[in-house]
This record gives structure tokens, sequence and C-alpha cells, in this order.
């Protein structure tokens, strides 16, 4: 089977994203399943559609990440929200989304479907710092999480991991950051310990 991780395309002016560039650093196999890249689009309405195009539904785990830019360590996503609200940041395609739900009719909440303790814990005694998020937001990275969710079947693990800025992205805004390796070896454990739970 595979391994399904996902990263996004540079925005809100950046010139990459981490979450793009740690797919490099992962290994192409994890217990004995072969891990699949993609980068997906900061672009709302073309996002489910690039989505669909994606081999998820027979995945052995779906990771999606992106980027939290003021976040100063990796963070485990615990649940999706039915919401979009861009505030006055604009995607990719310069379209802002206020007030409008992603799935119309669609429950306001889903979880993780990662062991996020699990996952947590292991984060800890790898020595990795960490911290469990209730809000992936209510922009791009939520969205991804809400449609896979809400579109794949409950036997396929999926969950969504932030990422921090690396030190590439820290010496430009003089920001925390945690090592991208540092970060490519928590999203390893992340999955190791989900195919775990699940065998
Ligand atoms: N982070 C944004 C969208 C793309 C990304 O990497 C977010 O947190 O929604």
């Amino acid at each position: 089977m595979t391994i399904v991780v996902t990263g996004f395309e540079p925005f809100a002016g950046l010139d990459y994203n981490p979450s793009a560039r740690v797919l490099d650093l992962l290994p192409n196999e994890i217990a004995g399943h072969e891990v699949a890249r993609f980068v997906l689009p900061v672009d709302s309405a073309r996002i489910a559609i690039d989505l669909e195009a994606l081999p998820l539904p027979g995945a052995a785990a779906v990771i999606h990440c992106g980027l939290a830019q003021d976040r100063p360590v990796i963070s485990l996503e615990r649940i999706a929200l039915n919401l979009l609200d861009f505030g006055d940041r604009p995607d990719n395609a310069g379209k802002i989304e206020r007030d409008r739900e992603i799935v119309a009719g669609g429950a306001l909440a889903l979880p993780s479907r990662l062991p996020v303790r699990a996952v947590l814990e292991a984060w800890r005694r790898a020595g990795i710092p960490s911290i469990a998020s209730t809000s992936a937001g209510t922009f791009l990275c939520n969205q991804c999480f809400y449609l896979s969710l809400a579109r794949l079947p409950k036997e396929v693990p999926c969950g969504f991991v932030h990422l921090a800025p690396d030190e590439k992205l820290a010496m430009r805004y003089r920001s925390p950051y945690q090592p991208l390796a540092v970060q490519a070896e928590a999203i390893r454990i992340a999955i190791e310990v989900t195919l775990e739970a699940r065998a």
C-alpha cells in the first residue's frame, strides 16, 4: 500500500514552503509501504479537485502537512472545522472566503483519524518538542484536512501536521524555528505510530 504525504505550495508572499520541502527528507519506504508525495495548491477552488485526483481512498495512511508560521514547534491537529474564513488574507488565486461551509450541511467538526495521543507521546520520547493543536485555522490547511476526513473511508488513517518555520525561514524572518530534519523525523515517527496502532 501507499502512504500519502502532502505539503503546500508557497503562500502569503513566501518564496517557499517548508511543508513542501520536508517531503524530500522523508524515506521512500516506511514499514514496508511506499511513500508518495504531493504538493497541493493554496487555492480554495482548486484544492478539492486536486485532492480528488490523489490516490487517497486506498492509502495505508494520509498525512497532510502545512506551515503554521506563528508556531515555534511542530504541531498535531486534533480536529478539522467545517468553516472557511480567510479574514483579510486571500489565497493564491486572490480569493477571500468568509463564513462559508466547506461541505454544505456537513458536520461542524471532524476528529483527526491519527492516534493523536500516541503520536505526541512518541515525539516526546524521541525528544522532539511538539504540541497538540485544537485548531488548524480556517484557511487552506483546515480546508484540506476537512475535505479528506469528509471524503475518505473511516478505515484510512488521516491527519494533519502543522510545521513550524524551519531554519531557512527563520533566517529571513528572525522567527523561532525547528530544524527541518527534526520535523521530517517527527513526520516519519507519526506515520510509524499510526501504522502500528492500526496493525
Ligand atoms: N499553511 C496554510 C495554508 C498553506 C500552508 O502551508 C494554513 O495553515 O492554512
